[in-house]
């Protein structure tokens, strides 16, 4: 009898321990999942440069609808993990946000279940849910590859994404029925709008990159002075630049950047200047500064010679450096104590966006001084 009570008091503690260690278990699961729900989307548009106006679209969208941001990796030949570049910290100063790779592994197969993975398509009312083609040609289908990603059914949407059509989004695309939000493209505008701006401010380098950039400064140049300036010049700028002035627009890829609270119309010198407008503003800003040492980037044409023949009275020592990854040029010449760059191009606008938050001059190739 009295071994049997001991026994009784025994299974009860244990009873007692698993009781509360389930219980601590579920809601320590439940603490990392965001009843809100997800949004994902794929930066499938153009290269970097395009990609970050419309990734900070995306991050406002998602704080709009309250979900918690996936964000989605970069966009290369491959995917890079967004926390490649950039920190992660800063931008949960203004939104929840988690890493792809770390929600597909971690949070996916509780939140996001195989069968519960539907693509999500912008796409006119006369379109079926089947011409979604979420996974079709490239970047979209290695994207999605890469983040190991099938979808087993597709939401097609008219919907807008500014705050007009918030409640449109939670009524049609519930939480419970819909945890996550995927979307074929990001819900952004390109050009970016400009209120959006602001939230470079939440885009910080990478430690990694911060020291690749600072290691350069001190090879290149000894650490001193230097002005940026970016030359976008390969063909297919050009291509893009040739009838620009046609269309009678201040909303030419990313010149609203300089045009938007102008009178002036995108020209084909704003988009792809003459030798003498880099000479003669590069003059100006030399003078102006007193700055000697000048960082090209480019993706073709680096003018070394030329800007270093042009500007010999002044001195000037010039350094192109032609790095494997480009986010490296643009980190170089956000860090610079001068920029010029072309304001046509959404490589110069990531530069300038990181520039203008911390207050340090800017000027573009046929537009001032
Ligand atoms: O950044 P991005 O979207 O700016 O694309 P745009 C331009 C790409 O060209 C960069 C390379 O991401 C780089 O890969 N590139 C341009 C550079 N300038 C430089 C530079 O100074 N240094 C280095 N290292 N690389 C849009 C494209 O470009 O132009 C569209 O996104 C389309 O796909 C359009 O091609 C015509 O806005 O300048």
């Amino acid at each position: 009898m009295f071994q049997y009570r001991y026994a009784c008091i025994f299974i009860l503690i244990i009873n007692i321990k698993n009781v509360f260690s389930t219980t601590s278990f579920e809601i320590k699961q439940h603490e990392n999942i965001d009843p809100n729900g997800y949004i994902l989307f794929c930066l499938c548009m153009g290269r970097f440069g395009n990609q970050a106006e419309q990734f900070l679209g995306g991050l406002a969208f998602a704080k709009l609808l309250n979900r918690t941001l996936i964000l989605p990796p970069w966009r290369t030949y491959k995917n890079i993990p967004f926390t490649d570049w950039f920190e992660i910290e800063p931008i949960r100063e203004y939104h929840r946000v988690i890493e792809a790779y770390d929600f597909m592994s971690n949070l996916a197969p509780r939140v996001w279940p195989d069968d519960k993975r539907i693509g999500f398509c912008w796409l006119p009312s006369d379109k079926k849910k089947t011409d979604c083609n979420m996974k079709q040609g490239n970047p979209f289908e290695n994207f999605w590859n890469e983040l190991y990603v099938d979808f087993t059914d597709y939401a097609i949407y008219q919907l807008s994404y500014d705050e007009h059509s918030v409640d449109d989004w939670h009524e049609r695309f519930p939480p419970k029925d819909f945890p996550v939000i995927s979307m074929k493209e990001a819900p952004a505008q390109f050009p970016m709008l400009s209120n959006n701006r602001k939230l470079q401010k939440y885009l910080k380098w990478s430690q990694k990159i911060l020291d690749e950039v600072y290691q350069h400064q001190q090879t290149l140049f000894n650490s001193s002075k230097y002005i940026g300036i970016h030359l976008r010049n390969d063909i297919d700028w050009l291509k893009a630049c040739s009838d620009i002035e046609t269309y009678h627009t201040q909303y030419y890829m990313a010149s609203p950047q300089c045009l938007e609270e102008t009178e002036f119309y995108a020209t084909k010198k704003l988009c792809y200047p003459s030798d003498e407008e880099i000479f003669r503003l590069l003059k100006n800003i030399v003078i102006l500064t007193q700055i000697k040492n000048i960082y090209v980037a480019t993706d073709k044409r680096s003018m070394v010679k030329e800007i270093g023949h042009e500007l010999s009275k002044q001195n000037v020592i010039v350094k192109h450096l032609d790095p494997w990854l480009p986010v490296i040029d643009i980190a170089m010449l956000a860090h610079s104590d001068y920029f010029i760059g072309n304001c046509v191009s959404s490589f110069t606008s990531a530069v300038k966006r990181e520039r203008d938050i911390k207050n340090l001059p800017s000027a573009f190739w046929g537009f001032s001084n």
